[in-house]
């Protein structure tokens, strides 16, 4: 419930709103066509309003009230069932329980040769290396899923915590990482795991954050293709926070989406495995079912870190301090997703 709460949106409250405007007053007058027509309320002298037709030719009092608590009692429920569908049906949609609809289709996963020469060279890398896992640009068909629109914060682990009885993430007693507001860290990839199914969810593959984050076109940032260090929370104090920033902090960084917090804040866990891109060419090691993909950089990681292509890598049972993530869900009806 107090996730909820923490992810309602403008929209849901413009639609609040548009759904007091106009459930209530229909409501009052659906009532008072019942108080009408069970005599608690003397009726008008003269005939009702014309606002409603009347077809019969009956001009008998009880008559037309009958007709007219009919007529008014659909119109009532036919208005209210049109407002709060419509309502349900939009938010559940676009944005149940604070998740971003990412539509199906192809995008570009990963790194160009350009694209790696341009960060090393921008971030005075010596070496080409540490950029080769990224490459090949490859494009990539996802269907539809879901993505939280923010990090998970500690206010959404402390609902999860008292609902199943897990303990306590590392950090979740620290002055620096235990508000509410801010994304839950010190969480093994097992606890993301377990704590996305329990929400109904499930952790993101590395393609769904990527997409997320980038769109269909070939950005290196969220928010477009230049880095930008005040819009996230990376390295440094210049964006206004040392450790974590609250979720949602940098509303300007939004993906093609509208999804947040995907560079800097914390390294997101993903579902997959740290093996090579398709056509990948790299002798690596490394590559395999030892390290999970991480994603996005975090409050401890430079821009070059933060661009939407890099394969952070952590073994699964780590718990640092700038690792945290978010959960998504497919978007197929047969998986309930709509609800
Ligand atoms: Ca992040």
């Amino acid at each position: 419930m107090a996730e909820f709460f923490h992810n309602i949106t403008l929209q849901d409250i413009l639609l609040g709103v548009f759904g007091i405007l106009f459930g209530i007053p229909l409501l009052v007058f659906g009532v008072m066509l019942l108080l009408y027509q069970a005599g608690l309320i003397k009726p008008p002298a003269k005939k009702p309003e014309p606002t409603l037709s009347i077809t019969t030719s009956d001009n008998s009092s009880s008559t037309v009230f009958k007709q007219f608590w009919i007529q008014g009692l659909l119109l009532v429920l036919l208005s209210l069932m049109l407002v709060f569908g419509l309502r349900g049906l939009s938010s559940a949609i676009t944005n149940p329980n604070g998740m971003v609809l990412i539509p199906a289709g192809t995008f570009i996963m990963g790194s160009s040769d350009e694209e790696i020469m341009w960060a090393a060279e921008t971030f005075y890398s010596e070496s080409l290396d540490f950029y080769r896992d990224e490459t090949p640009a490859h494009p990539v068909t996802l269907d539809a899923f879901f993505i939280d629109k923010t990090e998970v914060t500690v206010g959404n682990f402390k609902d999860y915590m008292a609902e199943t009885g897990q303990d306590p993430p590392r950090y979740f007693d620290s002055e620096k990482f235990k508000a509410t507001s801010q994304p839950v860290v010190g969480v093994t990839w097992k606890q993301a795991d377990q704590f996305c199914a329990w929400a109904g969810k499930r952790l993101p593959t590395e393609a769904e954050w990527e997409k997320a984050a980038r769109g269909t076109d070939t950005r290196m940032y969220p928010w477009g293709k230049k880095p930008e260090e005040k819009l996230g929370n990376f390295r440094g104090k210049s964006d206004g926070f040392r450790y974590v920033a609250p979720v949602g902090s940098f509303p300007e960084s939004k993906s093609p989406y509208g999804v947040l917090d995907l560079a800097g804040n914390v390294w997101e866990w993903t579902d997959s495995w740290y093996g090579p891109h398709p056509g990948n060419t790299v002798k690596s090691d490394l590559y395999g079912e030892r390290f999970k993909v991480m994603k996005g950089g975090s409050w401890f990681s430079n821009l070059d870190l933060a661009r939407i292509t890099v394969r952070g890598k952590a073994l699964p049972n780590q718990k640092m301090n700038y690792i945290g993530f978010r959960c998504a869900r497919s978007a197929s009806v047969k998986t309930g997703a709509l609800n």
